[in-house]
């Protein structure tokens, strides 16, 4: 019989096909184990189309999504200084119309109250929120922006309003643009109803008075210029939506 040699006797070549073969068994061995798994896993009943065990992994990621954007978990915030001097415009949906500051307020309607009606002032007297975060626009730019208003949640807190509706609908005053959310990403803490950039009052274009900064979504949902939020168990109509853009748009 031919003696076992020692590796540090054999030649390069004969290292390296004894290394090759090996890897070869390994391989063999660990691809029967999927293979065993995949048979498993095709003899399983389906459910909504898709076999359990894979429906159960989608399901799984869908929550971690969910959790991923949870109150303990925010969008990065930068330092001031790192915010851009000149912000970008983008969408004028809604806001072709002019607008008298003086007299606009804010409507918010919910399922069988009366409408209510807020001044700027009333917004202010929640405690104000400065937010540094990089804005995503889905056209694929994003630029760090500093907004300053308060947290959706404080204000629906502060006046007792339907936070067990399904969704939250947002339309400009003339109903030229409209987004829809769902509740958790509304009252994420880093929503803010919005009335000042960069430490001064909202520009015109930039959504003046009012407009909706939602660090979860991208920027096609940060509703410019508010004239009204509706609370709502069924799906808002959503301007890009209704175009075949995906309804949530999370980020
Ligand atoms: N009323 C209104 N709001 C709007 C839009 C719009 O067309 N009309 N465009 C959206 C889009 S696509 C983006 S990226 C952001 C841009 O906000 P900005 O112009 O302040 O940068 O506003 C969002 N809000
Ligand atoms: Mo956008």
């Amino acid at each position: 019989m031919k003696k076992d040699l020692l590796p540090e006797e054999l030649t390069t070549e004969q290292q390296l096909r004894r290394r090759t073969l090996k890897a070869f068994a390994w391989f063999g061995l660990v691809s029967l184990v999927p293979i065993g798994v995949w048979k498993w896993i095709a003899a399983q009943p389906k459910a909504a189309g898709i076999r359990k065990p894979l429906r159960q992994v989608l399901d799984a990621n869908i929550n971690l999504n969910g959790a991923y954007f949870s109150d303990t978990h925010l969008a990065p915030t930068f330092p001031k200084g790192l915010a851009a001097k000149q912000v970008r415009v983008n969408g004028r949906d809604g806001l072709k119309s002019t607008i008298d500051l003086t007299t606009w307020r804010l409507r918010v309607e919910q399922p069988g109250k009366s409408a209510l009606e807020f001044t700027l002032d009333d917004l202010k007297d929640l405690p104000k929120q400065d937010l540094i975060f990089d804005f995503k626009c889905v056209e694929g730019w994003s630029q760090i922006q500093h907004w300053g208003g308060v947290r959706f949640s404080d204000f629906v807190k502060k006046y007792g309003l339907d936070s067990t509706s399904k969704y939250v609908g947002m339309e400009t005053p003339d109903r030229g643009y409209y987004v829809g959310l769902d509740m958790q990403s509304a009252l994420h803490p880093q929503t803010l109803l919005a009335f000042e950039m960069n430490g001064a009052p909202l520009t015109t274009e930039h959504g003046a008075p009012l407009r909706l900064i939602i660090p979860v979504k991208y920027g096609v949902k940060n509703l410019k210029r508010i004239g009204t939020i509706r609370f709502a168990d069924a799906r808002p109509r959503d301007y890009w939506a209704e175009r075949g853009y995906d309804y949530d748009l999370a980020l």
